[in-house]
């Protein structure tokens, strides 16, 4: 996959890097390390993302490559300027959000470099996906390193850290791999700093932000026999804090601090008018299979989707189908115990 990856690289000169609107530091630290491989391979790498990057992950950004999605000036010539888009962190076009219609305009071939459990993605002329990686970013250090040799600059390395920090929760989750520690070290290696990386991407937030998560949590549902554990934002909440969509980063994974929970969810309404949802799962529960028939989708532990509005009609739905989930998963786990038990014989 490399391989092909690296021979699209050579074909083009002028190189669009983008990630799914809203992006997060996988996306942003993928496109950024990409951006220098671009320049070490002689190529013009831009990148544009919407609406803009993060504030806790602009010190990445040491060449001031990554430029906010303007689509009424400044992009106006998008759709021509690139010899080639590359879609990073997605693999579904309209996960562009804002800049999905100037994708759509584009005469230049586009691809997609991702990393998502996906169904083989639709409207590009090329893909380069491996659902075993833990991080898009993963997939940049294993196509640069070995080309540019060690070390890498350690902006880039700094840049290939943040994304696998964002993907693993700062190593915490399921997909912390050996390979993923490994990489890691040889980052740590190349002049990445780990506390200060950790403390400029994570212990950033603002008033705003602490303010509505207690909000949030203060109103927490627990479902299910205290199973699946529910936080839900309106627009009002969003404007009475004045928080933005960064301040909701992470706040998803919360109610899985309680011992009981097994599922957490997130509920926020949109300014379109339309339900965002988040499900994680701490193991025994496929949350992607829920995100899926909503039309979403992501990993089976960490997943996400949209539904029509109103926010009660939204949760309603959502809430039977995770305690629906719950008991088909949670139940299929009481049994292959119970097959362990009575399997193996019970020494005297
Ligand atoms: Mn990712």
């Amino acid at each position: 996959m490399l391989d092909r990856l690296q021979s699209f690289l050579n074909q083009h000169r002028r190189v669009l890097l983008t990630t799914h609107e809203n992006p997060d530091g996988d996306g942003i630290g993928a496109c950024l390390a990409l951006a220098h491989y671009l320049r070490f391979l002689g190529k013009e790498p831009r990148i544009v993302v919407s609406p803009s990057v993060p504030g806790n992950l602009r010190w990445l950004d040491t060449e001031g490559w990554i430029e906010p999605y303007d689509p009424a000036r400044v992009h106006a010539e998008l759709a021509v300027w690139p010899d080639a888009w590359l879609l990073v962190d997605a693999s579904e076009p309209r996960r562009l959000g804002l800049m999905h219609p100037v994708f759509e305009a584009t005469k230049a071939p586009r691809a997609c470099l991702d990393h998502h459990l996906k169904e083989a993605p639709k409207g590009f002329e090329a893909e380069f996906t491996d659902p075993k990686a833990t991080a898009s970013g993963e997939l940049v250090y294993d196509l640069a390193a070995p080309r540019m040799g060690l070390p890498l600059p350690v902006a880039m390395a700094e840049a290939i850290y943040a994304s696998l920090i964002s993907d693993t929760g700062n190593f915490r989750f399921s997909n912390s791999t050996g390979k993923v520690h490994r990489m890691a070290a040889e980052l740590i290696e190349q002049g990445v700093q780990p506390a200060r990386s950790y403390q400029r991407i994570y212990l950033q937030d603002t008033p705003s932000k602490v303010k509505l998560w207690g909000r949030a949590l203060e109103r927490m549902e627990l479902l299910s026999d205290g199973r699946f554990g529910l936080l839900v934002i309106s627009l009002e909440d969003m404007k009475a804090f004045g928080a933005t969509h960064d301040d909701l980063d992470e706040l998803v994974q919360q109610p899985t601090r309680l011992a009981s929970v097994e599922v957490a969810g997130l509920l926020y309404e949109t300014e379109d008018g339309l339900i965002k949802l988040s499900l994680r799962s701490k193991e025994a529960v496929d949350v992607n299979a829920v995100c899926k028939l909503f039309g979403g989708g992501g990993h089976r532990l960490a997943s996400g989707a949209k539904l029509d509005g109103p926010m009660q009609a939204a949760k309603t739905r959502v809430v039977a189908a995770v305690s629906a989930r719950l008991e088909q998963d949670l139940s299929r786990i009481k049994v292959e115990q119970k097959d362990v038990q009575t399997s193996v014989p019970i020494p005297h």
